[in-house]
């Protein structure tokens, strides 16, 4: 039997939640494919922060590498600035892992209500491939006169060809992948960015020569908020850099019905170091320990991560319980509307298994 060695960080408030619901419908998964999960769980994030003064310890790298996947939860706690959170945990584990392409699948599942009114007929069914170790998230910069009254702050956004060739390359794979409408789009903001903005588009255009049989657009990133908005229907596959990725994720999220159905997967698409699957959504202070979250973007995260780890079958059963517990309606969190449990939830995924 197949044994897939998976590292687990439940993380912070919700995560601790969501990660033991993913781990019963990975179990069942396994059972009926004839694979197993082994999980070497951490107990890093904030917890940790108390404890150590650090989100994880200095050798947490060398303890996920061996790993064939990485299963995260959540991160972040009012107590504790959220730029130390995410800088000490998520963003150096998909440094260095060459975690370049962050994956965000935006799905309206049938029985699901988007906020938005869609004209009869028409789904949302794209994907946000958000550039996941370099852009504004670079942390390249630096304080002077540091918390003096005439303090300055540098931010430098660092954009390099072979990062931008690279993920636009993954952007164009994945629509000729894809079952969709073969289109991908760019978002920069290359009218007021006019250095590495103006590279990504010159990028672009060499990589779009490349796969003549996609069809190709180009959007500022306010056109493309608002068209997110206005013709959601129309994406496929949009590439953005860091931030740009980051937001306009929150946005597909919130037009599919909920943060909760927001699943994410960090691959290192060259397969050299092990690729982390999370949720998009964070620790949710407001939420946590009420047993309330939903489980499904986590559930959802699960899925990619057997994809990846060549279980397609399974990815597929598992997204079809929960496409089908969504459709019948009344086993969901109030997100979406119901009054379930967490835990109920997982139970309905778990009989459609
Ligand atoms: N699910 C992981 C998590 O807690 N994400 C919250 C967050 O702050 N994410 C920022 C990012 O994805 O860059």
């Amino acid at each position: 039997m197949r044994t897939f060695h998976i590292a687990v960080i439940a993380g912070d408030g919700v995560g601790v939640e969501v990660i033991p619901q993913a781990k019963r419908v990975l179990d069942e998964a396994g059972r009926r494919r004839q694979f197993r999960l082994d999980y070497h769980d951490f107990d890093w994030g904030s917890d940790h922060y108390f404890r150590h003064g650090r989100m994880m310890p200095v050798d947490a790298l060398e303890l996920l590498r061996p790993s064939d996947a990485i299963l995260l939860g959540a991160v972040g706690h009012p107590k504790i600035p959220d730029h130390v959170t995410l800088n000490g945990l998520l963003l150096p584990i998909r440094r260095a892992f060459d975690q370049f392409a962050n994956v965000r699948p935006a799905v309206l599942f049938p029985g699901v209500e988007s906020p938005l009114a869609l004209r009869k007929g028409e789904r949302i069914d794209f994907v946000v491939v958000r550039e996941n170790t370099e852009g504004e998230y670079a942390q390249v910069g630096g304080f002077v006169y540091h918390e003096q009254p005439e303090e300055v702050a540098i931010q430098t956004a660092v954009f390099t060809r072979r990062g931008i060739d690279r993920i636009v390359r993954f952007a164009f794979e994945l629509a000729r992948r894809r079952n969709g409408k073969k289109r991908v789009t760019s978002v920069t903001k290359s009218n007021a960015q006019g250095f590495g903005m103006v590279l990504w588009d010159r990028a672009f255009a060499s990589g779009a020569a490349e796969f003549p049989d996609i069809s190709t657009e180009s959007l500022l990133v306010d056109a493309a908020a608002m068209n997110f908005i206005r013709r959601p229907e129309s994406f496929d596959v949009v590439v953005a850099s860091n931030l740009f990725g980051d937001i306009l994720s929150d946005i597909s999220a919130m037009i599919i019905g909920s943060m909760g159905l927001a699943a994410s997967a960090n691959l290192d698409p060259l397969r050299r170091y092990p690729s982390m699957f999370e949720p998009v959504h964070g620790s949710a202070p407001d939420i946590a320990g009420k047993g309330i979250v939903n489980p499904l973007a986590t559930i959802l995260s699960a899925a990619m991560m057997l994809d990846h780890l060549g279980e397609a079958d399974a990815a597929r059963r598992v997204e079809r319980a929960i496409a089908d517990v969504l459709a019948e309606g009344p086993v969901r969190t109030p997100d979406l509307g119901g009054k379930s449990s967490t835990v109920e939830v997982t139970d309905a995924i778990l009989d459609k298994l």
